[in-house]
C-alpha cells in the first residue's frame, strides 16, 4: 500500500479563498458560517471560494440525512459562490439553484479525468455503474448585509474499499478502476471545471438555454450527462407521495419533466428519484 498522500490547497486564480483543513465535521457547516460570521472574512472570499477535507466527521446530506465515508477515503468539497461579489456579471439569486447541476456536471468531469465514466442522477447525484459515487448539497444563504449566496458542496469517493461503503448503492473510484487515486489530483481538477462552468455561465447572465464556451448551453449539457433522461423512474416527493413515469427532460428552470403513463407531463422541482431499470 502507498503512503496516504496529504491534501494540500491547489492553485487557482478563480478562487479568492481556498482553504484545506486536516478535518472538520461538515465543509457545508464551516463555509457557511464563513459567509454568516464575520463581515471581514466574508469580503476576502470574493466570488468564488472552496473548503475541502478528507476527513469529515458529520457530513451532511438532504432532508437531515447523513454523508459519511472513513477518513482519508473521500474529499469533501464546499463552493462558496457570491455573484455580487462581481459587479461585471448578472446572476440573479434565482438562478442561483443551477450551482448544483453545475458542480454535478463538473463532477462528471472530474470523474472522466479519474478514468471513470459518470452520469448525473437528477437533482444530486453523480452514478458509476449505476451506484453512488459522488453527493451534492448546495443551500441558499443569506449573508447579513442581505444578499444571497450559494454554499454547494459534494462528496466524491476516493478510495473506499468494498468494507467501507456505507450503504451497499455506493460506489468508489478505487472499486471502479482497482486504482488508488491522489486526492491531490481530484481536488485539482474538480477546482479547475466547477471554476470554468461556473465563470461560463455567469458570462452569459446565468441563461440556461445561452451556448457556453463549450458549445452547447448548460441545459443540453445537463441532459446529456443525465442518466436520468429517458428512464423509468418512481418520484418520492414529500408528503410520501409517489408518482410513476418516465424522465422525458429538464425545463428552463431545471425542474423534471416527468410523463406519466397517461401521457401528462409534470414538472419536479424536488423530490427523490429511483431509476427503475438501473443502467
Ligand atoms: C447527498 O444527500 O447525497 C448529499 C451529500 C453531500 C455531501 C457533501 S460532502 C461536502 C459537503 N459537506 C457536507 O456536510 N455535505 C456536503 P442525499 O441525496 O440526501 O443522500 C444521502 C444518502 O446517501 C444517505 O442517506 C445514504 O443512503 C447515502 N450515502 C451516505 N454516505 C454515502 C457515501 N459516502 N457514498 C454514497 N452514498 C452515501
Amino acid at each position: 500500500m502507498s503512503e496516504k498522500s496529504v491534501l494540500k490547497a491547489p492553485q487557482h486564480p478563480a478562487y479568492s479563498v481556498i482553504e484545506v483543513l486536516e478535518s472538520v465535521e461538515s465543509t457545508n457547516t464551516f463555509a457557511g458560517e464563513l459567509l454568516t460570521q464575520d463581515a471581514l472574512k466574508r469580503r476576502r472570499l470574493g466570488e468564488l471560494s472552496l473548503i475541502s477535507t478528507d476527513d469529515q466527521t458529520r457530513g451532511k446530506g438532504r432532508l437531515d440525512r447523513v454523508w459519511s465515508a472513513p477518513a482519508g477515503t473521500m474529499l469533501a468539497t464546499s463552493f462558496i459562490v457570491r455573484p455580487h461579489a462581481n459587479s461585471a456579471r448578472r446572476v440573479p439569486a434565482r438562478s442561483l439553484h443551477w450551482v448544483t447541476l453545475l458542480l454535478a456536471l463538473a463532477g462528471v468531469h472530474t470523474w472522466q479525468d479519474l478514468g471513470v465514466k459518470t452520469s448525473i442522477k437528477w437533482p444530486n447525484d453523480v452514478l458509476a455503474n449505476g451506484k453512488k459515487c459522488c453527493g451534492i448539497l448546495a443551500t441558499l444563504v443569506q449573508e447579513p448585509e442581505g444578499r444571497f449566496s450559494v454554499v454547494a458542496g459534494i462528496g466524491m469517493n476516493l478510495n473506499l474499499e468494498a468494507d467501507d461503503l456505507p450503504v451497499p448503492t455506493a460506489t468508489s473510484a478505487l472499486l471502479e478502476t482497482g486504482q488508488a487515486v491522489d486526492p491531490n489530483f481530484a481536488l485539482q481538477r474538480l477546482a479547475a471545471h466547477f471554476a470554468k462552468l461556473y465563470q461560463d455561465f455567469a458570462t452569459v447572465n446565468a441563461d440556461p438555454h445561452a451556448a457556453l464556451s463549450g458549445g452547447s448551453s448548460l441545459l443540453e449539457q445537463s441532459v446529456e450527462a443525465m442518466g436520468t433522461i429517458g428512464q423509468e423512474v418512481n418520484i418520492h416527493l414529500p408528503g410520501n407521495k409517489i408518482e410513476t413515469g418516465v424522465a422525458v427532460g429538464l425545463n428552463a428552470d431545471g425542474e423534471i419533466l416527468i410523463q406519466q403513463p397517461s401521457g401528462t407531463v409534470t414538472s419536479y422541482a424536488v423530490g427523490d428519484i429511483v431509476h427503475l431499470r438501473p443502467q
